[in-house]
């Protein structure tokens, strides 16, 4: 599985633990030195938030030493910066919201720092640059005007799109769901509401859906369905892997140290396409978006990051394995999963359609789709 290509974000093998109950669990981590041993373990490419490298008020120096250090570390490593993004959720500043805040003041800030990240992410070659909202949203149902926080919303990103046009780089926005916290309701919460969204804008062709694992299932949804449909309209253009329990607050466990079935079915889909080609495997980085445990201390940190890479390459390997069985493809074909008929036939009238005799419903009612056996198969890969 060498072709696969991981990467981090900073804030991940970053996070000192800090939680809505308790101090940091471990000391600071530089930027570059973060970066450094993210090569050390095997990674390809690293990404980040404005504030994991400056703080919110370094001044313009400050925040060019800071820049030019990551820069030095991602030339000697080789580890490359894929994507950007901008913390519009940590400063009191952003407590009701960036692009959907009530005051135009605090819009305007929110949009300037965006904007300046979006340069900065072109200069050092990323690719995506991904927007979590993660204070646009009400913990009061009547907080906001809903119509015009969503109008705010939609023109923030197309206006980040229509920026990144402008410039000519060649970058895409990538918006990540999340159902809730830190808010009690965040705007779009689920990859089908983002989509939605994205389908409104002037410049949605370059804006697509970034999501995390965890969020999606902390709504009780199915992530791999949630990858599937952004795959299939063609708007996956980024991933956070992690893993998560159900829905409860958002874990952040390595890939895989969650709902591990779920996460053999997100690999089996990224890595081959579904089984019967309809959707083609997925390209791009394979990003963690995971927290080392605060229970862990700097050792713990390195562990659980190669525990990503490594979880992940034996899901790979096992969803290889599994998709190349003569009896998975035989239980594939019995269960109908491999035809790819419409419904229709091509050029068929509603009124020959509507004339025929109905099928045989007693029939039909007795197929066997031999779906346990399949999904047996399925764990006897995993298990190995
Ligand atoms: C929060 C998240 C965020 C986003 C990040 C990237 C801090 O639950 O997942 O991580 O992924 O802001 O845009
Ligand atoms: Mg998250
Ligand atoms: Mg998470
Ligand atoms: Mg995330």
């Amino acid at each position: 599985m060498s072709d696969i290509k991981y990467a981090f974000g900073l804030w991940t093998t970053g996070w000192q633990g800090v939680d809505p109950f308790g101090d940091a669990t471990r000391p600071a981590l530089d930027p570059a030195e973060n970066i450094r041993k993210l090569a050390e373990l095997g990674a390809h490419a690293f990404t980040f938030h404005d504030n994991d490298v400056w703080p919110i008020d370094a001044t313009d120096a400050e925040r060019a030493a800071a820049i030019e250090s990551v820069k030095k570390a991602s030339a000697e490593t080789g580890l490359v910066c894929e994507m950007v993004t901008t913390n519009t959720f940590s400063h009191p500043v952003f407590k009701a919201g960036a692009f959907t805040s009530n005051d135009r003041n605090i819009r305007r800030y929110g949009l300037r720092k965006v904007l300046k990240q979006v340069d900065l992410g072109a200069e050092l070659g990323a690719s995506t640059f991904v927007m979590w909202g993660g204070r646009e949203g009400v913990e009061y149902a009547n907080s906001k005007d809903l119509g015009t926080a969503h109008a705010r919303y939609a023109e923030g990103i197309d206006t980040v799109a229509a920026y990144i046009k402008s410039k000519g780089y060649d970058m895409r926005v990538a918006l990540e769901p999340k159902p809730n916290e830190p808010r009690g309701d965040i705007f779009l919460p689920t990859i089908g509401h983002a989509i939605a969204l994205i389908n409104s804008l002037d410049n949605g062709d370059i804006v697509g859906v970034n999501p995390e694992t965890g969020h999606e299932q902390m709504a009780g949804l199915n992530y791999t369905h949630g990858l599937a449909l952004a795959l299939y309209v063609g708007k996956l253009f980024h991933i956070d892997l992690n893993g998560q329990n159900g829905p409860k607050y958002d874990q952040d466990l390595v890939f895989g140290h969650g709902n591990l079935l779920d996460a053999f079915f997100t690999v089996d889909l990224l890595e081959n396409g579904s089984p019967n080609g309809e959707i083609a495997p997925y390209v791009g980085y394979r990003h963690f978006d995971y927290k080392p445990s605060r229970t862990e201390y700097t050792d713990g940190i390195w562990e659980s990051a190669a525990a990503n890479m490594k979880t992940y390459s034996l899901l790979a390997e096992a969803s290889k394995a599994y998709r190349a069985d003569a009896e998975v493809q035989a239980a594939f074909e019995k269960a109908g999963v491999l035809d790819k008929s419409a419904t229709l036939a091509e050029g068929e009238s509603f009124e020959s359609f509507l004339a025929e005799p109905d099928e045989d419903i007693t029939e039909l009612g007795k197929r066997h789709e031999g779906l346990v056996h399949l999904h047996q198969l399925a764990l006897n890969h995993i298990l190995g």
